[in-house]
C-alpha cells in the first residue's frame, strides 16, 4: 500500500529494534547503548544550535588532552554522553577525546561493551558555524562486565558498531553495525527523532573529488605527493579528468561527503606528524568501519586501517579513505614511492 502520508516512518529506535529481532539470541543490552547514544547526539545538536543564543561558545578555561583549548560545548557534550552512558549501564569502559585516561565505570553500572568517542570533532570550527559532530564505535568486552582495561586496545576488525552524528544544515546520524549495510538518519526537530532518509549508503568505487589539508603539503612524503599529484593532473593514458578539492576541516563532514559523493579524503603522516593527526580509537575505526561496509577502504597507505593494534588510547595513524578505486590508486603510489610510514618502519 503506499504510504501517502508518510506515516509508517523508519525511526532509528525502529531499525535498532528491527535489527536487534533479526538475532533471536539478542539480549537488547546493543540496543539500550545505542539509545543512549541517540540521546547524548541529539542533546549536542539542540546545544550546538544554541551555541551563539546562550552564549555557549568560548573557552571553558582549560585544555584537553592534546593540549588544545576546550570550549564550553566539548566539555558539555563530554559530560552529557558520560552520564547517558554511564547510566545506560551497558558499558564497562569509555574512552572519550576530551578525557586522559580510560572512563571506568563504577562496578555496580557495567556491561558488556566498550565506546569509544569523540563528542564535538572538528570544534575548532565552530565559532565560524562549520559543521561539526560527534564519531563514535562500540566493541564488545571478550570478558563483559568483568573486562579489564587490557581489552580495549584490540584491531579495529573487531568493532561491532560505528557511527557518527553531524550537526550541520540538518543534524545527520550515519550507523553501522557491520553487515555490510550502512544507514543514514536525519533528525526531525519537531518530532525530535532521527528519521531513516538515507538507506543502505554505498561508496562510488571512483569519485572526483579529493579532500586533504594541503597546506601540509611541504611536509609530505613522495608518495602522497605522487599521490594528489596523479589526481590534479591526471596522465593521459587515465582519461581522466583532473579531481575537484574540497576541505571543510572538520572530519564527519569531509567524510559525509565522501560517503555520499564518492573520492578520497585523507589526513596523511607528514614531517612533523609522522602517524598524522587523527586518533585511532574514536576517530579512525568508526569512519573506516564505516567506510568499509559501504563498500569502500580505509588504509594508511600500506597497511588497512582496521588491522592496527592501538598501543595508547589516544594514539593517532595517517588515514586515507575513499571508494575501492580510489583507494587503489593510494596503495599503488605507497607501494612505488619513499614514504614516512617505511621510514618509521626500518
Ligand atoms: P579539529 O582540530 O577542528 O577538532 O581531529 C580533529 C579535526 O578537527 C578533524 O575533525 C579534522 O578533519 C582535522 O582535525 C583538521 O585538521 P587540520 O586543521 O590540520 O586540517
Amino acid at each position: 500500500m503506499t504510504d501517502h502520508h508518510k506515516t509508517n516512518i523508519m525511526t532509528l529506535t525502529r531499525y535498532v529494534l528491527e535489527q536487534q529481532r533479526q538475532h533471536p539470541d539478542a539480549t537488547g543490552d546493543l540496543s539500550i547503548a545505542m539509545n543512549a547514544v541517540q540521546v547524548g547526539c541529539k542533546f549536542v545538536e539542540s546545544c550546538v544550535r544554541k551555541a551563539r543564543l546562550i552564549n555557549l561558545v568560548g573557552l571553558a578555561g582549560n585544555t584537553n588532552v592534546q593540549g588544545e583549548d576546550q570550549k564550553k560545548l566539548d566539555v558539555l557534550s563530554n559530560e552529557m554522553f558520560v552520564n547517558a552512558l554511564i547510566a545506560s549501564g551497558k558499558f564497562s569502559f569509555m574512552v572519550s577525546e576530551e578525557v586522559d585516561d580510560i572512563v571506568v565505570v563504577p562496578e555496580e553500572l557495567r556491561g558488556k561493551y566498550c565506546i569509544t568517542f569523540d563528542p564535538l570533532d572538528g570544534s575548532s570550527n565552530i565559532d565560524a558555524g562549520v559543521n561539526v559532530g560527534t564519531i563514535f564505535g562500540i566493541w564488545r568486552l571478550p570478558s563483559g562486565d568483568k573486562a579489564t582495561v587490557d581489552e580495549i586496545l584490540v584491531p579495529g576488525s573487531e568493532i561491532i558498531a560505528g557511527g557518527y552524528c553531524m550537526y550541520g544544515s540538518s543534524c545527520n546520524l550515519v550507523l553501522t553495525f557491520g553487515n555490510s549495510r550502512v544507514e543514514g538518519f536525519t533528525l526531525d526537530p519537531a518530532l525530535g527523532e532521527f528519521i531513516l532518509t538515507h538507506p543502505n549508503i554505498r561508496i562510488p568505487s571512483r569519485g572526483k573529488i579529493y579532500s586533504v589539508n594541503e597546506g601540509n603539503t611541504l611536509y609530505w612524503d613522495d608518495a602522497t605527493k605522487a599521490y594528489f599529484d596523479s589526481v590534479k593532473f591526471p596522465s593521459a593514458e587515465s582519461g581522466r579528468k583532473p579531481y575537484s578539492a574540497r576541505y571543510i576541516g572538520s572530519m564527519v563532514a569531509d567524510v559525509h561527503r565522501t560517503l555520499l559523493y564518492g573520492g578520497v579524503f585523507a589526513y596523511p603522516s607528514d614531517r612533523k606528524s609522522r602517524s598524522g593527526k587523527l586518533r585511532i580509537l574514536y576517530e579512525s575505526f568508526p569512519m573506516a568501519f564505516i567506510t568499509e561496509q559501504a563498500g569502500g577502504k580505509a588504509t594508511t597507505g600500506s597497511q588497512r586501517v582496521l588491522d592496527i593494534v592501538p598501543k595508547h588510547i589516544h594514539d593517532r595513524c595517517p588515514i586515507f579513505l575513499g571508494g575501492v578505486d580510489d583507494i587503489a590508486d593510494v596503495e599503488a603510489a605507497f607501494a612505488s614511492n619513499n614514504n614516512w610510514l617505511n621510514d618509521t618502519q626500518r
